[in-house]
């Protein structure tokens, strides 16, 4: 380590002070939990006072979780160490020259995934107002999610740029990518393995010490920061890619008319001598700010950020890439699974009700970006459905209407279309469902296996379901 950095740190001791850029799914259960920590004396939030976002301030400060869903742990936490005086959310970025340790967690979302063009905008923006505001010693961390290459190369240009220090001599720089689900998201952050890459070893040692208090169950795993970097797109690009091998076999058991279930149980079962089949669920869909957009950071960063040449089959598309393709041609699946329906109700699409129960991406959470029913909805409005969409959890959401009101979205549906897993949805009792609807026949198409198909074509539905080969040609009763 060089002796400048080590004096500046030794001058600083042991990190005291946090700061955490960006309050949404991964920096609020981040900033909540650093300042839980008895090692920590204060943990500055911040939040940009915009149009959009600029509520969560308030709300935060008064000790309340500006996010819905079910998140346990989290609002009792944030109560707690806001009653502490242990953390407070501001826009104030000034602030970040009091702090040990900055951490960012902002969306790193694709512009334009098929020339692998990232926005960056709100990333660089947060990392603008770091380097405006670090002081020697400090340690900076992303969590975002990044193309490899981009904390030694357009991160630690633009730090040094806006504060005139120098990375791994005046100043620590390291990637610690976030690994949250949306219903868990404190128990990720304790019980997860963290990875750290450091710019250099100084900058992972202090990064292993700022992780260390808040892990319970998680170890960590230390690494360059290319190789996390590379750790965390590919960790989401794998699961893509596990999604799509059954979302495809799913598509080949309803073209050979049996049910995928029975055949993931049997895959399911080849286990134990270290065999593990990690064979995922069919779906409609593959939505979120992950696995929606990490393929496209890792093709970018082999393709473009890369030092070396890739040696690949000549003219062969990533398997990657025909993955993210394979999962979105799920909801285009959802649509024709529906048109099939109707006409088997002796219906088409054009003036019939639609209604879509689920908006979120995920079961039981108000997270619905890039939500597979999207696609779905543009596609059955193209068809001049009528379409209605429920969801318990999510308000509102650009270009539709979301009903809290399972009754009216249900009332004279012709058809109804499962997109999330609710647990309000796996409860729906198919007598109920046809009194409400008033239509002879009407269709219900599963998009996430959480309905009996007997018990709902015994009342006289038109039955549907991704990968039930087994049951999508029924006798109608
Ligand atoms: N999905 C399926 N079948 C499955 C699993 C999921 O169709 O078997 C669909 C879901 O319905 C959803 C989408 O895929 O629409 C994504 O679901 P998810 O369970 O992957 O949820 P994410 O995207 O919030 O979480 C992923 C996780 N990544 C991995 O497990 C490798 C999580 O650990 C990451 O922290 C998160 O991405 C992230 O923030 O990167």
């Amino acid at each position: 380590m060089k002796n400048r950095l080590a004096s500046l740190i030794k001058d600083r001791g042991p990190i005291r002070t946090i700061g955490v850029v960006g309050m949404g799914y991964v920096g609020i259960p981040s900033a909540v939990l650093f300042a839980h920590s008895p090692d920590y004396k204060y943990v500055y939030g911040f939040q940009r006072a915009s149009p959009t976002s600029g509520y969560k301030i308030g709300m935060l400060n008064r000790g309340k979780s500006p996010l819905k869903g079910t998140e346990p742990d989290l609002p009792e936490l944030l109560r707690e160490v806001i009653r502490a005086k242990k953390f407070c959310c501001t826009s104030d970025f000034s602030k970040i020259a009091e702090c040990d340790a900055v951490t960012l967690a902002i969306q790193t979302p694709f512009a334009n995934p098929q020339d692998l063009i990232p926005d960056f905008s709100a990333l660089f923006d947060g990392i603008r107002q770091v380097g405006r505001h670090i002081t020697g010693g400090a340690l900076v961390v992303l969590e975002s999610t990044v193309t490899p290459g981009t904390t030694v190369g357009a991160a630690q240009q633009i730090l040094q740029e806006e504060s005139g220090l120098k990375a791994g001599e005046d100043f620590l720089l390291a990637h610690a990518p976030e690994r949250v689900m949306a219903g868990r998201l404190i128990r990720n952050i304790r019980e997860h393995d963290r990875i750290i890459g450091g710019i250099d070893d100084a900058s992972t040692q202090r990064a292993v010490e700022l992780y260390s208090p808040v892990l319970t169950k998680g170890t960590i795993i230390t690494m360059s920061a290319t190789a996390a970097e590379v750790t965390k797109t590919a960790e989401n690009t794998f699961r893509d890619l596990q999604i799509a091998a059954v979302n495809e076999l799913a598509l080949y058991c309803e073209a050979m008319g049996i049910n995928v279930y029975d055949v993931r149980a049997g895959i399911d079962s080849l286990k134990g001598d270290g065999i593990t089949r990690a064979i995922l669920w069919p779906g409609a869909g593959v939505g979120g700010h992950c696995l929606t957009k990490d393929t496209y950071h890792l093709e970018r960063g082999v393709k473009v950020l890369a030092k070396n040449k890739l040696d690949y089959p000549e003219g062969e598309v990533s398997i990657y890439v025909l993955a993210r393709r394979i999962n979105d041609f799920m909801p285009q699946h959802m649509v024709t699974l529906t048109v099939d329906g109707l006409k088997r109700a002796g219906k088409n699409p054009a003036r019939t009700k639609i209604a879509i129960l689920g908006w979120a991406f995920i079961n039981n959470s108000d997270d619905a970006r890039n939500t597979p029913a999207e696609m779905y909805y543009n596609q059955m409005r193209k068809a001049r459905a009528d379409i209605v969409i429920h969801d318990p959890y999510v308000d509102e959401y650009p270009g539709v209407t979301i009903s809290h009101d399972l009754e009216s979205t249900l009332g004279s549906a012709d058809a109804i279309a499962i997109f999330a897993g609710h647990s309000l949805y796996r409860k729906l009792d198919p007598g109920y469902v046809r009194r409400i609807s008033g239509v002879d026949h009407p269709v219900i198409v599963d998009g996430r296996n959480i309905i009996d198909p007997d018990e709902f074509i015994k009342a006289g539905f038109v039955y549907k379901g991704i990968g039930r080969g087994d049951k999508n040609q029924h006798p109608i009763v």
